[in-house]
């Protein structure tokens, strides 16, 4: 019998025809709703292989469901969706889609702080509404980008690609992260800074933080207090890192001018959230990495890696090498 895999989602045929070929796959069946839980997990009894999306909760029910599984492959760079110690002491391999999407999704959080202080779809709204009654010197002005101070937190391979945007647009650059990034120091004369001290000076304060229990929560209240009043919040990292309450008052109230956020605590978000009331709001969903060439390249990256783990060979991307040894 030829080992199952199933995919939590409906991807283009042609990008699975690696899997096909070899193994007996199946896919969720319908364009825009995500496999419910109870789907993964009877899926899961029988599969050798799961190809899942960052909201798909693989946790100890779904990783213990069948005696089969050998390997979770999601498709993000982040797996803050799985129990990867549940996964490693039940020696299931976990893959992650790094590297591939690193360029895109600096492309969208740049664009997403240009929106943000250039009031881009606020302008777009405007326009459409038929508002455009004629020039005035300060109609729709937002904040130069040029010459500011970004900092990031979260200094990673996309924070430094972002890095590399804003040194493009002669920003200063100011980062925080859990170790120094030297070669960012001295290619892009990034600065390391303390977390407070980093919030305090940026003009535009990205967070790329993954979620850990470190990072959550870490935008509070005080935090947003402590940005300067023309500061601009990105998060095109992850939704719990930032408090959503104390973001729509420091929005709300003129403590920070603006946010951009393409995440959220809890996705997806409905209409009726707080947060897309605030004209100085630019919400998006979710959509760091989706460009159709670089979703191609992770889905045929996920594939890669299912297919090296069910043909006895070492996966491209292992988050839990020591399942290998
Ligand atoms: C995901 C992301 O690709 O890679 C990540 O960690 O946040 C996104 O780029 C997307 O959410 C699909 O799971």
């Amino acid at each position: 019998m030829k080992p199952y895999v199933y995919i939590t989602r409906k991807l283009p045929e042609e990008t699975i025809v690696d899997l096909t070929e070899l193994f007996e796959v199946k896919m969720w069946d319908h364009e825009d709703i995500p496999a419910p839980r109870e789907v993964i997990l009877k899926e899961a009894q029988k599969a050798s292989a799961l190809i899942t999306m960052l909201s798909d909760k693989v946790d100890e029910e779904v990783l213990s469901a069948g005696e089969s599984l050998k390997v979770v492959a999601n498709l993000a760079v982040g797996f803050d969706n799985i129990d990867l110690e549940a996964a490693t002491k039940r020696g299931i391999i976990v893959t992650n889609t790094p590297d591939v999407l690193t360029e895109t999704t600096a492309d969208l959080t740049f664009s997403l702080l240009m929106a943000s202080a250039r009031r881009i779809v606020e302008a777009a709204e405007y326009i459409k509404a038929g508002k455009w009654g004629g020039w005035s010197p300060y109609l729709l002005a937002g904040h130069d980008v040029f010459g500011k101070t970004i900092g990031i937190v979260g200094m990673g391979k996309i924070g430094e690609a972002v890095a590399r945007r804003a040194k493009g647009f002669g920003m200063e650059i100011l980062y925080h992260n859990r170790s120094q990034k030297h070669e960012a120091e001295k290619e892009l004369c990034a600065v390391y800074s303390s977390f407070e001290d980093l919030v305090t000076k940026a003009d535009f304060v990205v967070s790329l933080a993954p979620l850990t229990e470190e990072t959550r929560n870490l935008f509070t209240a005080d935090v947003f207090a402590k940005m300067k009043k023309n500061a601009i919040f990105i998060n095109a990292g992850r939704g719990p890192v930032m408090d959503e309450q104390a973001l729509y008052d420091a929005l709300k109230n003129g403590e920070i001018a603006a946010a951009g956020l393409d995440v959220f605590e809890k996705e997806p978000i409905s209409a009726d959230h707080p947060l897309l009331e605030l004209p100085n709001v630019t919400a998006i969903p979710h959509i760091g990495s989706a460009s159709t060439e670089t979703r191609t390249t992770m889905i045929k990256l996920c594939g890669a890696n299912v297919k090296a783990v069910l043909t006895g060979d070492s996966p491209k991307t292992i988050v839990n090498k020591e399942v290998l040894q």
